[in-house]
């Protein structure tokens, strides 16, 4: 199959806060009206003046954004996934477990108002409406490889913003060495949550290391593709760890805690010996029921099965591997 960039990609590799709000106000309904005119055509006043105090920090941006484009491999820019596969071919079991669940059952999901509760061993907790944790910051792109425990792989540029920043802005304590992320748990929306026959628990839980957490790679995803984020894939926040495995980045966050001891994750607590608390991609550590040697890059078909080596830290060995040394991998797996 001939690979060719994806033209849902926006040539802006920078979108500003005052365009994703006022894309977030388009989904609350200022009115039918305004629907289907390009947001930034759209601000008000308030939003206008945001942008000007914004401005000044563009440059910094752009210096951020070039470097954040060379990282990745330029031929993975060939190789970004088509939308139609990242926004169709899921894993979100809180909407089914089958890869088409959730498109098909998170598409009345209701995703604003959505605060996010922040909790634990830090002077900043409270519960923030998403806008103003977002509102700060400039939003900026990340093309990161995305890699499923179960062996296949996606590239998908994301818009966020760096998750140690506004870790920052809750000023944890020296004694929160986890970070702790839930997912909104409501069985009235999130059919998967009331099947009896569920392997994991819910809510969803999701941890890094605080060391982990504030690497500059780590990353809150509130868009892809230059869009919002949709449903699916863990609208409106959900997080982005690209050299974990995909069960790491959790999705449509509720809740963050900073915490003094390792949390049990959901994977851990449903299979402990098949999913670790770290979950570092590394091709030499075997999931117990298939090798890891391997990936299937989507898509991916009988006849064109694109198969290609894993890679250790999933291609971010150089930003990761020194949170790791001295440790046993395959015992800290
Ligand atoms: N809350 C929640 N987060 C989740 C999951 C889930 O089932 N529930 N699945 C994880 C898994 S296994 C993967 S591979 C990625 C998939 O993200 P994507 O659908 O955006 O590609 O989301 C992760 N985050
Ligand atoms: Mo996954």
């Amino acid at each position: 199959m001939a690979k060719k960039p994806n033209g849902d990609i926006s040539e802006n590799e920078v979108t500003d806060e005052s365009a994703y709000l006022s894309r977030r106000s388009l989904l609350k309904g200022f009115g039918a009206a305004i629907v289907g005119y390009h947001p930034s055509s759209l601000l008000s006043d308030q939003m206008a003046l945001a942008k000007v105090k914004i401005r000044s920090e563009l440059d910094q941006m752009i210096a951020q954004k070039i470097n954040s484009r060379a990282k990745a491999d330029p031929m993975e820019l060939l190789d970004v996934t088509p939308y139609r596969y990242a926004s169709s071919y899921n894993n979100f079991y809180e909407f089914g477990s089958g890869k088409l669940d959730p498109k098909k059952n998170a598409k009345n999901f209701v995703t604003d108002p959505w605060t996010v509760s922040v909790q634990g061993e830090c002077d900043g907790g409270g519960i923030y409406h998403l806008e103003d944790l977002v509102r700060p910051h400039l939003l900026e792109e990340r093309i990161y490889r995305l890699r499923c425990v179960e062996a296949w792989s996606m590239v998908i540029p994301w818009v966020g913003l760096p998750l140690a920043r506004l870790l920052k802005k809750f000023k944890p304590r020296s004694n929160a060495k986890y970070v702790k992320f839930e997912t909104l748990y409501d069985p009235t929306q999130m059919p998967g949550q009331k099947s009896l026959f569920s392997t994991i628990e819910y809510p969803y839980v999701e941890a890094l290391r605080i060391d982990e957490a504030t690497n500059k790679l780590s990353f809150l995803a509130v868009g892809m593709y230059g869009k919002l984020l949709p449903n699916q894939n863990g609208a409106p926040i959900r997080l982005v760890v690209p050299w974990k495995y995909g069960f790491k980045s959790i999705k449509s966050i509720v809740k963050i805690e900073f915490v003094e001891k390792r949390p049990n994750t959901t994977w851990m607590k449903s299979n402990p010996k098949e999913y670790g608390f770290y979950s570092n991609v590394n091709p030499s550590v075997n999931h117990p029921r298939w090798s890891q040697a391997t990936e299937r890059r989507l898509p991916s078909s009988i006849f064109s099965p694109n198969i290609r080596p894993t890679q250790m830290f999933n291609g971010y060995e150089d930003d990761v591997a020194h949170l790791y040394r001295g440790m046993d991998l395959r015992k800290f797996y």
